[in-house]
């Protein structure tokens, strides 16, 4: 878990310089990042699932500016956003990694990370029409039928 409470805190540190940074070089852009959040939410059974269960990405759209996932739980339970074969980014000491995007968000709390768009393009050039689809849930309190909600990327 340490590993990643570290990416999250770089991607509030990121966030922070985006915004200072932002004031001075790219607000005239207006859009200068492309965030996407995701909310928590119990269900019956004492399951969970992170709305909306469906994300359109159009890469020659939203991947001009840095591309930002955000996650809320409003819920009383801890929850995991898992989305394997996904990837963040982060950079630490000056050298820039990427990791599968596990984030854990503690009750009443928010993080987010950063994806790592080279990895989604290098994906898409490998896929049949460049789409390609990831699964995302809460390992936690997925059922067993649940396929998770999905993130489409086209071109
Ligand atoms: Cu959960």
């Amino acid at each position: 878990m340490m590993r990643f409470a570290r990416l999250s805190t770089y991607a509030k540190g990121l966030w922070m310089g985006c915004v200072i940074g932002g004031g001075v070089l790219a607000m005239p852009s207006a859009g200068w990042v492309k965030e996407i959040t995701f909310v928590a939410r119990d269900v019956q059974d004492q399951q969970a699932v992170w709305l909306p269960r469906e994300i359109v990405i159009r890469r020659s759209v939203d991947f001009t500016e840095p591309l930002i996932f955000r996650f809320a739980n409003p819920t009383a339970r801890t929850h995991v956003f898992e989305a394997p074969g996904l990837f963040a980014s982060a950079e630490e000491g000056g050298v820039q990694s990427a990791r599968s995007v596990r984030v854990t968000i503690a009750p009443e709390e928010t993080e987010q990370i950063v994806i790592d768009r080279n990895q989604i393009a290098s994906d898409a050039s490998g896929a049949e029409g460049e789409v390609v689809t990831y699964r995302f849930y809460c390992p936690l309190h997925r059922s067993d039928d649940d396929m998770g909600g999905t993130i489409t990327v086209g071109q």
